[in-house]
């Protein structure tokens, strides 16, 4: 059901360390061309650090768990790929479609093939006006056990509440270095979260502890906060058009998050996209080495 690339059926065969890396943040949350580009360094991020990526994506109905060269740009560049979540995935395979895979659906694919980390920028979680807008990023991660480094989730989310649906979850959220809680453009998302982690060991530690607890159905968090944030005036205006856009607009369901994301990169003069290219970069080299000290 799944097709492996050449260097991730190796990595597997040897049980070297895997980085799973989503493909919806390549085709949906970054402007093109650069999109492309990041894809290809953040894959290199994690070869430097001594781990396999394995970028996850579903193309032409084959859910593929590591792309090369053609299928990343396919996902980069081709209009036709869609927005794939966790309930979409059957949809796509059965109808020899092509997808990005969300955090959720990227989690879920990862599971399948027996990889514990991985590497995005910022997660899905609560919105901000619409309580019934939740991603399934929450639910997936309430049931998939996986190991997922981001920046926090975005301030264009309810900040306060995710947390709050994440402790229900009964899902961990580790600080990197850090007891704040990242609002992924930001370094600060203004709340704070119980638990500190100082080193991929002591996260590979905890991961173990939890196997012998029985509490290791659910994912891990480790939120890894931006060194250089975005200029906290900007920030703070395109969200609230942003957000008044959107509304203006209907925007709903699963386009609301691009809407967003869009929004800031078409407006910020290039300052969201270098916030998020960081992100995602320093997220792989965390995760590679996450991945290597479970081993
Ligand atoms: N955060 C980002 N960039 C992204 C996304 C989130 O910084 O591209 C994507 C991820 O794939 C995430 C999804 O899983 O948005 C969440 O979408 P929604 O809010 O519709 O569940
Ligand atoms: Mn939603």
């Amino acid at each position: 059901m799944i097709k492996y690339s050449a260097e991730v059926a190796t990595a597997q065969k040897n049980g070297s360390p895997i980085v799973a890396l989503e493909s919806t943040i390549i085709s949906h949350g970054l402007p093109r061309p650069k999109n492309l580009i990041v894809a290809q360094e953040v894959e290199a991020i994690v070869r430097n650090a001594g781990a396999t990526p394995a970028t996850i994506a579903v193309i032409d109905g084959t859910v593929c768990v590591g792309l090369d060269q053609k299928q990343l740009e396919r996902i980069a560049t081709d209009d036709q790929i869609v927005k794939a979540s966790v309930r979409d995935l059957a949809l796509i395979q059965a109808g020899k479609k092509s997808a990005a895979t969300t955090v959720a659906a990227t989690a879920h694919i990862a599971y399948l093939a027996g990889i514990n980390v991985f590497a995005t920028g910022g997660l899905g979680g609560v919105h901000r006006g619409n309580s019934f807008d939740e991603s399934a990023d929450l639910v997936a991660m309430s049931k998939i056990a996986i190991i997922i480094i981001s920046a926090g989730v975005k301030s264009i989310l309810d900040v306060p509440a995710t947390l709050e649906r994440l402790e229900t979850l009964s899902i961990p959220v580790l600080g990197y270095k850090t007891k704040i809680f990242p609002g992924f453009y930001l370094t600060d998302s203004g709340y704070v979260i119980e638990h500190q982690v100082n080193s991929a060991n002591e996260i590979a530690q905890i991961w173990r502890a939890r196997g012998e607890l029985k509490t290791d159905e659910c994912s891990v968090i480790v939120a890894n906060p931006v060194k250089n944030q975005m200029d906290l005036k900007l920030h703070e205006k395109l969200l609230t058009t942003g957000l008044a856009l959107a509304d203006k607009n209907k925007i709903t369901g699963k386009e609301v998050t691009p809407f967003l994301l869009e929004h800031f990169h078409t407006n910020s003069d290039g300052e969201s996209l270098r916030v998020n290219i960081e992100i995602i970069k320093a997220n792989a080299q965390l995760a590679a080495e996450i991945a290597i000290a479970l081993k």
